[in-house]
């Protein structure tokens, strides 16, 4: 297990030209405020699918057959968010346009804003589904308006968004959603409940871009992010709603953003860093969207 492709996928399945699937490795990390560690998400992610069984018992199916390929670690403009994101759009850009599903994996969530510009590129039309505990819409934050704490608030700029599984935000950002009227899906409201599922999904376009932070899981299941929240989403329930959200939409594009390990995920046995299955979390959540995918 040396070679750093998602799923430690044999070479006939993770060739670029044939893979359906990219997985783009983005270590950004600038302004994470509460607990630092997103830069390491990428690598962690990866380390944990190559102990993942590749075949699904859900779906009865072996996804990695679509093709997964693993880009190497993009890391241009790191110095500067505005030419991170800049530099993020030119790299996707191409690979959207010979209709790869990209998968880029976090980092801060800031990498949205160039995964979704290089998609924009592209596609007009497609809403942006964001799944996250914080509100993110502040216009800027700690002096900076490239910060993870405002990326709903640049991308609602120029896209339709929809975010679900909030639970955390400020006065500012109460006041925007109350004057902008926007709907937003707390957690509050759908966690242990499945009514809200359809709702969600009749709202977005055919086309989706899916940003997906993986704080708004429950930190039971997800305790190594970089700003936790209690009271979120829990795995089945997540599942179900990929999955039908998967059937009924076309996605384009997917970021799964601010995984932050400790040093034990990364670097000790299997045995020791199954005390913190936050990364294997992570892992089997990006191989299950592909498995539902492949399967529709
Ligand atoms: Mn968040």
């Amino acid at each position: 297990m040396t070679s750093n492709n998602f799923g430690d996928i044999e070479k006939e399945f993770s060739d670029f030209e044939k893979s359906r699937v990219i997985i783009l490795p983005v270590p950004y990390e600038a302004t994470t405020t509460y607990r630092k560690g997103t830069k390491r998400g990428p690598k962690a992610i990866i380390k944990a699918s190559q102990n993942m069984e590749l075949y699904d018992e859900e779906t009865d199916s072996e996804p990695y057959k679509i093709g997964i390929h693993t880009l190497k670690e993009f890391k241009e403009g790191f110095d500067n968010p505005q030419k991170m994101i800049k530099a993020l759009a030119d790299r996707v850009q191409g690979l959207f346009s010979s209709e790869k599903l990209v998968i880029a994996l976090g980092g801060e969530h800031t990498i949205a804003l160039g995964m979704v510009a290089g998609l924009r590129r592209e596609e007009r039309n497609f809403s942006l589904l964001i799944l996250d505990a914080h509100a993110d819409l502040r216009d800027s934050y700690e002096e900076t308006k490239y910060s993870h704490a405002c990326v709903a608030r640049r991308l609602i700029e120029e896209n339709r968004i929809f975010q679900v599984g909030i639970r955390s935000l400020c006065q500012e950002e109460a006041d925007f959603i109350k004057k902008k009227n926007l709907k937003l899906f707390y957690a509050k409201n759908i966690v242990g409940r499945e009514d809200w599922m359809k709702k969600v999904i009749s709202r977005l376009s055919n086309k989706i871009y899916l940003s997906i932070d993986l704080d708004f899981l429950d930190p039971s299941i997800m305790p190594a992010v970089g700003t936790p929240e209690p009271g979120g989403l829990g795995w089945y329930e997540t599942l179900k709603f990929l999955r039908l959200l998967t059937k009924e939409k076309e996605i384009l594009g997917i970021d799964v953003v601010e995984l932050c390990p400790t040093p034990l995920d990364i670097s000790v046995p299997i045995r020791v860093s199954n005390s913190c299955p936050s990364v294997f979390t992570a892992a089997k959540l990006i191989y299950k969207l592909i498995a539902y995918l492949t399967t529709i």
